[in-house]
């Protein structure tokens, strides 16, 4: 059944010039672009969609990271598609990410790995949501 999941592509995919060919590869994959927009987040609005990172002990580097640059914001959909993403992605390691991979083309670290993939329904919900609104997911 067709699903939809968000994705970001992170400042360090965007300042490297590789927005354009991370989209090409999402799409060769057989996702759909729902929706797609340009723009930069405050530090607060970075901790606010990493929430349930909070405790974590990156969480300073992780929101000082995403709201460095432009980001590029998206929904997609295919069957399968929070599951699809993910392995497309690669891990979040891209030192441990297979061939072929999103993150094993275009990352560099644990912390500027390029890419961001909802993990589950409930997240993608929320995800979804704090950057899009109804009437741009039609
Ligand atoms: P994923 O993005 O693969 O779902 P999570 O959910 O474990 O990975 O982590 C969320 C984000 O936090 C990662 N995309 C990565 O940018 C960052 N992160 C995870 N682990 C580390 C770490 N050890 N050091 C710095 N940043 C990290």
């Amino acid at each position: 059944m067709s699903q939809r999941t968000f994705s970001i592509i992170k400042p360090d995919a965007v300042k490297k010039g590789y927005a354009a060919a991370i989209l090409a590869e999402i799409e060769k994959a057989g996702f759909k672009l729902v929706a797609i927009k340009k723009i930069g987040l405050t530090k607060t609005q970075a901790e606010g969609f990493y929430h349930v990172h909070a405790a974590r002990p990156f969480f300073g580097e992780l929101t000082e990271f995403m709201s460095s640059g432009t980001i590029f914001p998206m929904v997609i959909e295919k069957d399968n598609a929070i599951a699809d993403l993910r392995t497309l992605m690669g891990a979040t390691d891209p030192a441990k990410a297979d061939e072929g991979t999103i993150r094993k083309k275009f990352a560099s670290s644990i912390g500027e790995n390029a890419i961001h993939g909802s993990d589950a329904e409930d997240t993608a919900a929320f995800e979804i949501g704090y950057f899009f609104a109804g009437l741009e997911l039609k």
